[in-house]
């Protein structure tokens, strides 16, 4: 089943000069491939839209203001199953109990500084693609 998701390098990725290493592991799964991509800063509005479900949770307004903290590379990403299957190359949200391996597992220790968002359902992919890239249907 073909999928579209959304996928950014955070902050942490960019400045620590991991672009090209996650985006290989990504390029280097079978039939996948990258559609769009883009490095920008993202700003409050943006933030807002794309973290809204987490609003008023203890991590918010830190999360927010790390990703505003630098550019983020978003890109595009169309293949079979790629929405489950970029979640699993990240591995689980805390870096510490992702395994070694996947990509939060391999250069992550804080929670917040997880280096790399994938949607999570199709219906987030929906959702998120609208925002960060209108343009694309
Ligand atoms: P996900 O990125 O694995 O889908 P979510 O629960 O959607 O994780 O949280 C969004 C982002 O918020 C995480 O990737 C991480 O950067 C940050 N975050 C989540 N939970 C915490 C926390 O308990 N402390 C600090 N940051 C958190
Ligand atoms: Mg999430």
């Amino acid at each position: 089943m073909s999928q579209r998701t959304l996928v950014l390098l955070k902050p942490d990725a960019v400045r620590r000069g991991l672009i090209g290493e996650i985006i290989g592991r990504i390029e280097r799964k079978a039939d996948w491939s990258i559609t769009a991509m883009e490095l920008r800063e993202l700003g409050q509005d943006t933030l807002e839209q794309h973290y809204g479900e987490h609003r008023g949770k203890p991590f918010y307004e830190p999360l927010v203001a790390f990703m505003a903290s630098g550019p983020v590379v978003a890109l595009v990403v169309e293949g079979e199953r790629v929405i489950e299957g970029v979640r699993r190359l990240a591995g689980p949200t805390d870096p510490i109990a992702a395994e070694p391996g996947s990509i939060r597992g391999d250069f992550g220790t804080i929670v917040r500084e997880n280096l790399i968002h994938a949607s999570d359902s199709e219906e987030s992919a929906i959702r998120e693609l609208k925002i960060f890239f209108p343009g694309i249907s």
